[in-house]
């Protein structure tokens, strides 16, 4: 095998590595108690839809995580929490 080509496998194995390793996760489903912060929260309930992460529809998931009002979950978010 040519070293090119060796090399071309390491830069794609590498790529895909990264890449898998940023991406969040929506499966498996994840309750309230289960995640560690209000973006993880958001995640859930904006980019995979679980609706039930926000059951009074207020907007907010997970209120212990993210806060009672929209002012507090909108700080929280600001500092990445
Ligand atoms: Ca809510």
């Amino acid at each position: 095998m040519s070293l090119v080509i060796r090399l071309l496998i390491v830069f794609v194995a590498l790529a895909i590595v990264q890449t898998t390793a940023h991406a969040q996760s929506c499966t498996p489903k994840k309750t309230c108690t289960q995640m560690k912060s209000c973006k993880e929260a958001t995640y859930f309930l904006k980019v995979c839809g679980h609706k039930a992460r926000d059951r009074d529809r207020d907007g907010i998931p997970c209120e212990k995580l993210c806060g009672k009002t929209m002012k507090q979950y909108k700080e929280r978010l600001a500092a990445g929490k």
